[in-house]
């Protein structure tokens, strides 16, 4: 019935709030008071901002717009303004300090609960389906996601642990060939999908070849080995530009001892590489060069959605490569269940149709489109969310990495950052146009 279609719907959506507040207090209860003040990068905010600007959005949408409510702490919201204030200037901003971000986290929360029980979930577009409250968990998600990067570039003792990620289960190489034809793209059905996801428009998309798993740690030093990092020929002018004055010489968190062996800070333990992982941490004018090094190119979004979705069987599009059911263990390495990324060829039970192994999960990888609007796009709830950003100086990234959650990951999903940004859970797969005795 429809009445336990909605009962079903709120016990989904409470789950989810539940799910991003265990995570959220799980990277913040681990570091004590002065760490979650501190700023571990000048890209970065302290912890304390975060968990209190995902609350404070939280209180925005859910329980003034949503629920009609008095707010909790009006005084507070251009502290917590993103757009107000830059990432380096937060923590010179008069924040609430951690005992009072966790108060003020639980205040909202246990408001939200109310007006949940009491939301009809349907009757405007801002609670059809739910959807602001699962706007609302995918934003804490992507916080956490955020604050996640923030662990892996603060020094001294390694606070997070988990379980390593999986090694092959099967061998993967080589790519699968997309027959030229049109897909659609995007949704417009998808309840939880964000504004720049929609709406759904058909695209044709010629004839490529795209690698059946993203690059590896393994094929990524024979780039270095080869002198990738030394041979301007094989960068853009500006990624050369940025390589020279960052001076970039292997991928964020990499070191290599004096017998040649490289290692790799995770989250604040060295590491030893693991050949088979999918490179990470590695920013899109790096994944450029060692697409010209390799003969190949990063694929468009469009490309790399209709390797995701689209199924040549039923022509119809799916929300995974795998179909449509939740990503699950065996089908990808999302949710913050290892701190790294699985070695390639670890999730067989992941693959698309075609045969492309691991595009949800373990690293987000860059495609070579810039951030757009899709035709017929509307802003909404907010401009800046996404209509903002489009058009700078951005590339997205697609599939999610290891550290995101399935609530915040679809075969739909944008993500978008700067080119020289590698803080990120970065990496990339390769893709080709193909010859016309290929076709
Ligand atoms: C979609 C990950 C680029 O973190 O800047 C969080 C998500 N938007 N709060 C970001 C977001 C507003 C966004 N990204
Ligand atoms: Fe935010």
């Amino acid at each position: 019935t429809d009445h336990s279609g909605t009962e079903r719907l709120r016990e989904r959506i409470a789950e989810v709030l539940t799910t991003a507040r265990a995570r959220t207090l799980g990277l913040t209860d681990v570091v004590d008071e002065a760490e979650l003040v501190a700023q571990h990068s000048r890209l970065m905010s302290p912890l304390v901002w975060d968990l209190a600007h995902i609350g404070n959005q939280e209180e925005l949408w859910l329980v003034r717009d949503v629920g009609g409510r008095d707010p909790v702490r009006a005084d507070i919201d251009e502290l917590y303004d993103a757009f107000k204030h830059a990432r380096a200037k937060r923590p010179g901003l008069p924040l609430l300090n951690p005992s009072e971000a966790r108060g003020y986290v639980g205040t909202v929360r246990d408001k939200v609960l109310d007006v949940l029980d009491s939301s009809a979930l349907r009757g405007n577009r801002l609670v059809d389906g739910g959807f602001a409250f699962g706007m609302i968990a995918q934003h804490e998600q992507q916080h956490d996601e955020t604050m996640l990067a923030t662990h892996q570039l603060r020094t001294g003792a390694a606070v997070l642990a988990a379980p390593s990620a999986p090694a092959a289960a099967v061998a993967v190489s080589g790519e699968v060939i997309i027959p030229a034809g049109e897909f659609t793209m995007g949704t417009s059905t998808d309840p939880w999908a964000l504004d720049n996801e929609r709406p759904a428009h058909r695209v044709h998309v010629p004839a490529f070849a795209i690698d059946a798993a993203p690059v590896t740690n393994e094929q990524y030093l024979a780039f270095i080995d080869d002198g990738g990092y030394e041979r301007p020929e094989l960068w853009s002018e500006r990624g050369w530009a940025h390589r020279t004055e960052a001076g970039l010489v292997a991928p964020q968190f990499w070191d290599r001892d004096p017998a040649g062996h490289w290692w790799r800070r995770v989250f604040g333990v060295m590491t030893p590489l693991r050949p088979r992982q999918p490179v990470l941490h590695v920013c899109w004018f790096e994944a450029e060069a060692y697409a010209n090094w390799a003969g190949k190119r990063l694929p468009t979004e469009a490309e790399w959605e209709k390797a995701a979705r689209y199924d040549p069987d039923t022509g119809a599009e799916r929300r995974y490569p795998w179909g449509d059911a939740e990503p699950d263990s065996a089908t990808a390495n999302l949710g913050q269940r290892h701190l790294e990324p699985a070695e390639v060829g670890a999730y067989p039970a992941g693959a698309s149709p075609a045969g492309v192994h691991q595009l949800i999960g373990d690293v987000w990888e860059w495609t070579s489109s810039g951030f757009e609007a899709y035709p017929g796009f509307r802003a909404f709830p907010y401009k800046e969310y996404s209509e903002v950003f489009f058009g700078g100086d951005y590339r997205v990234l697609r599939g999610g990495s290891f550290g995101t959650d399935p609530v915040a990951c679809r075969g739909t999903f944008r993500n978008w950052d700067h080119p020289i940004r590698r803080q990120i859970f970065s990496g990339f797969r390769l893709a080709r146009d193909l010859g016309r005795d290929e076709i």
